[in-house]
Formats: structure tokens, sequence, C-alpha cells
């Protein structure tokens, strides 16, 4: 482990970033090796993907596959729920082994209660919303949730490039969520490289999803490249 990283058991609170690995992006015949090298890098979370064909043109990774993913490391998992209908679906992800639920707004009929449904279960719930869904759609949800997911592409791929104007949503979301809900972190989803990370780090996202764009190269170690990712993105 580099030093500059805390560790998921050496206080990630003082962290002002968290990095979320999205696990789809993972090579899966080395999944255990690779979770467990980034888990001793200081990865913070494993971000599960989970499609269904009707939300977005994709299908991914489901409760089995969580539920074997998560024995690799000792990384709390948390579920991004690209599917509609979710509240049919809390209860499996949570005994699945997820410990945050996102579920996204535009897919929430009865967003308080899906959300509240969460919370009840212990579990720490988080809102997503796509790069065309005005943050309006999201303000009366803030005091519901953890974190807002706000997705830098739209969703249902890896290895798309950002939509641009994503960098003024975060600023926007950022300055409605601080003097509100100081407590509810920005996530960002979609093109994570370190330029950009760079910026949306600097316009209020606290969490980032890492995908192909960084730790998930086909090359390198995703343990490696994260500790490289983190000196570059705070310690050069
Ligand atoms: C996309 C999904 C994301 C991707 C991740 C890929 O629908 O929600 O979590 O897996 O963003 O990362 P990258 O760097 O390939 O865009
Ligand atoms: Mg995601």
């Amino acid at each position: 482990m580099i030093e500059g990283i805390p560790t998921s058991t050496h206080a990630p609170e003082s962290s002002a970033v968290k990095y979320s690995a999205s696990v789809m992006c993972a090579n899966l015949g080395r999944l255990e090796e690779e979770l467990e090298g980034l888990e001793s890098a200081g990865c913070h979370e494993l971000h599960f993907d989970v499609m269904d064909g009707h939300f977005v043109p994709n299908m991914t990774l489901g409760f089995d596959f969580i539920r074997t993913a998560r024995r690799c490391c000792s990384l709390p998992c948390a579920a991004h729920l690209m599917i509609a209908k979710p509240e049919q679906y809390i209860d499996a992800f949570a005994k699945a082994g997820c410990v945050m639920i996102t579920v996204h707004t535009e897919m929430c009929v009865h967003a308080p209660r899906t959300l509240s449904q969460i919370r009840e279960l212990g579990l720490s719930p988080g809102i997503a919303i796509n790069p065309c869904t005005p943050l309006s759609r999201i303000d009366y949800l803030l005091e519901y949730v953890d974190r807002v997911l706000v997705m830098t592409v739209d969703p249902g791929y890896a290895g798309q490039d950002i939509i641009t104007n994503m960098f003024q949503k975060v600023e926007r979301l950022k300055q409605i969520v601080v003097p509100r809900c100081p407590n509810v972190a920005i996530e960002v989803d979609g093109n994570i490289n370190l330029p950009n990370a760079k910026r949306l780090v600097a316009s209020g996202a606290t969490i980032l999803v890492l995908g192909t764009s960084s730790i998930f190269d086909g090359q390198h170690s995703p343990g490696e490249s994260l500790t490289q990712f983190h000196r570059k993105l705070f310690l050069d």
C-alpha cells in the first residue's frame, strides 16, 4: 500500500475523496487477485453495475456474481441499480451483501419510499441521475440519501467519453448539497480518467467510480494502477 491512501480499515472517513472500483471492468478470470490487490492498495469500496436490458440496453452483474465477488476481499459493496422497478429487488441485493444501494431517479416512481426501504434495512441509500436529467429531479430527495451518483456518461457501457457539461452539473450540485446536506457525498461515474478526475474533484466530487479509464486498463494490475492514480491526483 502506498503512503497517502487511507485503507478501509484506517480511517477512510478522513479522506476527502474515496475510490469505488467498477467490478464489471475487472478481468473476471483474475477476479480474486484483482480485488485483493485493490483492497491492499487502499480502495474504499466495490461498485457493482446492475443492468436489466430495459432501463439501459445492456445486461450485467446479478446477485450470484456479487455474492461470489464479495468473498474475494472485505471491501464494502455498493450496488448501482440501472434497472426498472428497483424497489422489488432491494431485499435481494441486501441479502447478496450490498451495504450501499443506489437507485436511479428516472426509475423511481415513489423515490422517498424506495430510499426509506433501503435505510430501514440498515443500508446506505443513494440516488443516481442521468446526464440529461435536471438536478431539480432530486432536489426533494437529498434528505433521504447518503450519496448522489452523477452519471457523467449515459449509463449502459464502460469505455465511453465523458459528457463535458457534467463538470458544471457537479459544481451546481455541490452548491445545493454543501449548505443543506453537507454529509451527502457526490459520486461521479463514467470516464473518470486522471484529467477528468482532477476537474470533477475540484468541482465537488467526493467518490470516484474507477473503470477502464483508470485502474482497469487491461495491462497493469488494478492495485498498482490505483496507487499511481492516487499519486498523480493528489501527490504529484
Ligand atoms: C456505466 C456504469 C459505470 C461503468 C464505469 C466504467 O453504465 O454505471 O459504472 O462501469 O463507469 O468506467 P469507464 O472508465 O470505462 O467509463
Ligand atoms: Mg456504475
